[in-house]
C-alpha cells in the first residue's frame, strides 16, 4: 500500500514571518549560536586582563577588568551574519560602545580613520573607525544578560553586527587606531577587507 503523498508546503522550511528581508543574499537563518574559532579558547584572567586603545606606539587608554565594568553599559539587539552563511535574529548583548570608550579615553574623536583589533591569542581584524562609531558597535560582556561564554569570545568581544561576524574579534585585548587600511588574519587569507553582508563581501574581489 502506497504512504499517503507528504505535502511539500508542511516540509518546506519554514521563516518567522517578516524576517526574510533581515537575511542578506546567501544566508541562512540558525536558532542554536555555533562557535567559530581559528584556535583555542583562551583562558581568561580577569586579575591580568586589560583592554586598551593605542595607535600602535602611546596608548591613550588602558582599563582593568573592574574599571572596563565600571564605564557605561549598553544593551543591543541585533542581527549577526557569519560568512559559512549562518545567520541569527535578534541576538542580546550588553557591553561598552565605542563612543563611550573614546570618551571615556578622553578623545572627542578616534585619532586616525582605520583600526585594528588584536586578540588574546594572536587574532586580528581590520575596519573603518566609522564601522564602529555612531552606536554601531561595542565591547561586549554579556548575552542574554549573562557573562560571556569562553567559547563566545567572554570576557569581552568585539560586536560588528552589520558587518561580516569574523570582523567581532573575540577575546579583544586592544583596539590600535592605524592611518591606513591594513588587512587582519582573515583579511590576509582572502577574505574581503570590508564583510558587507548585504554586498556579499565574503572574499577579496566579491
Ligand atoms: N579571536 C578570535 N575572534 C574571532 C574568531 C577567531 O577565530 N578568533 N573567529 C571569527 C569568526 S570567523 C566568526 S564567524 C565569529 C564567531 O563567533 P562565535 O564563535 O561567537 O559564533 O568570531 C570571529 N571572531
Ligand atoms: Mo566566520
Amino acid at each position: 500500500m502506497n504512504e499517503p503523498p507528504i505535502s511539500r508546503g508542511f516540509r518546506a522550511r519554514q521563516r518567522p514571518p517578516g524576517t526574510r528581508d533581515r537575511v542578506p543574499p546567501g544566508q541562512h537563518l540558525v536558532s542554536d549560536f555555533p562557535v567559530l574559532s581559528a584556535g583555542p579558547t583562551p583562558e581568561a584572567d580577569l586579575a591580568s586582563w586589560r583592554f586598551g586603545l593605542d595607535d600602535g606606539a602611546s596608548p591613550f587608554a588602558e582599563w582593568t577588568w573592574a574599571e572596563f565594568n565600571a564605564l557605561p553599559q549598553t544593551e543591543i539587539t541585533v542581527d549577526i551574519h557569519c560568512v559559512t552563511t549562518w545567520s541569527k535574529l535578534d541576538t542580546r548583548w550588553r557591553g561598552v560602545t565605542i563612543d563611550d570608550l573614546l570618551a571615556a579615553a578622553g578623545l572627542s574623536e578616534a585619532p586616525d580613520a582605520f583600526v585594528m583589533a588584536h586578540c588574546e591569542g594572536g587574532y586580528t581584524t581590520n575596519m573603518p573607525v566609522a564601522d564602529l562609531v555612531d552606536g554601531k558597535a561595542m565591547v561586549a560582556t554579556h548575552f542574554d544578560d549573562e557573562p560571556l561564554d569562553p567559547e563566545h569570545g567572554g570576557p569581552a568581544r568585539l560586536l560588528v553586527p552589520h558587518l561580516y561576524f569574523w570582523k567581532s574579534a573575540k577575546w579583544i585585548r586592544r583596539l590600535q587606531f592605524i592611518p591606513e587600511d591594513q588587512p587582519g588574519f582573515w583579511e590576509e587569507n582572502g577574505y574581503h577587507m570590508y564583510g558587507d553582508p548585504w554586498r556579499e563581501q565574503r572574499y577579496d574581489g566579491d
